[in-house]
């Protein structure tokens, strides 16, 4: 038995007592309500889903597991997988037993490829990614289990091993989305004395002599693991899952959601909407002409992207550790040079409108800027960086979810009709 496993099948238990405790003894607790305003506004603010992988309080940012994102930029996208599943980062032979674990599991089927390649050459890598995923239910073995009859207890056992084996093969099938969309010549073998992150960077193919694409390529991978479970891409996974159906059926779905210009497709829009303002300006541009620029962006009625956000009130705290990577590997870059100046001047125009929320940057706004320095210059491909790290939150919500016992999703919808029917029941009554 894997570590891994040894860890979860202690606390599984534990955490499946406390949820079904609280729910015996304080069911009828009312922890929010819901407006009409939020029905029609995307439940914006609806406290009403259970996430303990990972919470976004508006004023902070991302906390994996207690840990504060900002204290957790220099762990392995490993180690933070660990975190998600389990609550604690593991310790040196936990992280070896799951490294090792993951390169016995990181072979990807033939057929794969072969799907990939009869894809049109002019087909999204989100696409191709998550085709790759769904064409790869077949190994499922929850559904397997599942066929055979298992027991509802160890739902989340056969859903770690679905979780290890589709993150396991991620970054091959993601380099090999790469080569294959952009005519990059053949596949570049996985080297098993690499770390996911390292190994990732080494299967793209793209040259890293200083060894900062890969520090890079970590820190990203850590940044967008999780962002608790509200969001597009999670909830849809989460519910998907709900229903038992596979963790490749539930991953492909919620990446789907991710490839949303509003969602994960931002870093994609917002590297085109960096490198407009320096075509456009001659170079990195002035704070004056950038602040110029926004405004024609907002006046055209199109959104600034990597900028706002539906929960955050502060700068993205992944934002602030995409910066200071940049400052630190990529200084004297134009295009990092005039993210860094959208960050001093956007902020304020954002502010000035007075129906957006939240005018600070979100994780996109920086990511972009830094793959571009060393060399992943095709920005429709970011979002399958982004995927294949959300991967990691996705499948550990997953697992948690299956392990807690947590039914099918199945909140209610009322009509237009009977709402204005409510409105007209609260004025009688008054
Ligand atoms: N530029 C222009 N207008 C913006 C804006 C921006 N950056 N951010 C918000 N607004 C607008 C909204 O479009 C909305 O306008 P309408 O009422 O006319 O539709 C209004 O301000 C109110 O929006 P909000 O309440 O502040 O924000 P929402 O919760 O509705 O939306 C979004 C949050 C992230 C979708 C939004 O801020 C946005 O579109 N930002 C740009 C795209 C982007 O960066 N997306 C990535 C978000 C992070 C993420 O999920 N990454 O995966």
């Amino acid at each position: 038995m894997s570590k891994l496993r040894e860890r979860l099948a202690e606390r599984i238990p534990v955490a499946r007592d406390t949820v079904k405790k609280i729910q015996k003894e304080h069911g009828d607790k009312v922890i929010s309500q819901c407006t009409i305003a939020q029905a029609y506004g995307g439940m914006r603010g609806v406290k009403s889903l259970v996430c303990d992988t990972s919470e976004v309080p508006p004023d902070k940012g991302l906390i994996i597991r207690g840990t504060p994102i900002a204290q957790l930029t220099e762990k392995l996208p490993e180690e933070i997988l660990w975190l998600l599943l389990t609550g604690d980062l593991p310790t040196k032979a936990e992280f070896e037993d799951l490294q090792a674990d993951l390169r016995k599991r990181a072979k990807v089927p033939e057929y794969v490829w072969a799907v990939l390649k009869a894809m049109p050459a002019d087909s999204h890598p989100m696409v191709m990614l998550n085709t790759a995923i769904l064409v790869m239910e077949k190994e499922s073995v929850f559904r397997q289990r599942y066929d055979a009859g298992m027991k509802k207890d160890e739902y989340w056992d056969a859903t770690l091993e679905d979780a290890l084996n589709i993150i396991a093969k991620l970054p091959a099938v993601a380099a090999g989305v790469y080569r294959m969309r952009f005519n990059k010549g053949p596949l570049v073998p996985s080297d098993p004395k690499l770390d996911w992150g390292a190994d990732y960077v080494h299967m793209l193919g793209i040259p890293d002599k200083t060894g900062n694409f890969a520090k890079l390529m970590r820190l990203y991978l850590t940044l967008h693991s999780d962002h608790e479970s509200g969001n597009v891409s999670a909830m849809t996974g989460a519910t998907v899952n709900s229903a038992l159906s596979d963790l490749y059926y539930a991953l492909s779905a919620g990446l789907n959601g991710l490839a949303g210009p509003l969602h994960g497709l931002a870093n994609q829009e917002c590297l085109a909407w960096i490198l407009e303002t320096n075509k456009k300006f001659n170079g990195s541009p002035t704070s004056a002409q950038l602040k110029q620029y926004a405004e024609e962006t907002l006046a055209s009625g199109r959104v600034v992207p990597g900028y706002g956000h539906a929960v955050l009130r502060v700068t993205d705290p992944r934002f602030d550790a995409f910066l200071a990577f940049g400052k630190k590997y990529c200084a004297g870059d134009p295009v990092f040079e005039t993210v860094a100046k959208v960050f001093d001047t956007v902020p304020d125009v954002l502010k000035q409108v007075q129906k957006i929320k939240d005018p600070w940057p979100n994780v996109d706004a920086g990511s972009g800027g830094l793959l571009y320095h060393f060399g992943l210059t095709e920005f429709p491909y970011y979002t399958v960086l982004f995927s294949v790290s959300r991967a990691l939150g996705i499948c550990s919500q997953a697992v948690v979810a299956r392990g807690m016992g947590l039914p099918i999703t199945r909140p209610k919808s009322v009509t237009t009709k009977w709402i204005q029917a409510e409105i007209t029941k609260a004025v009688t009554t008054a």
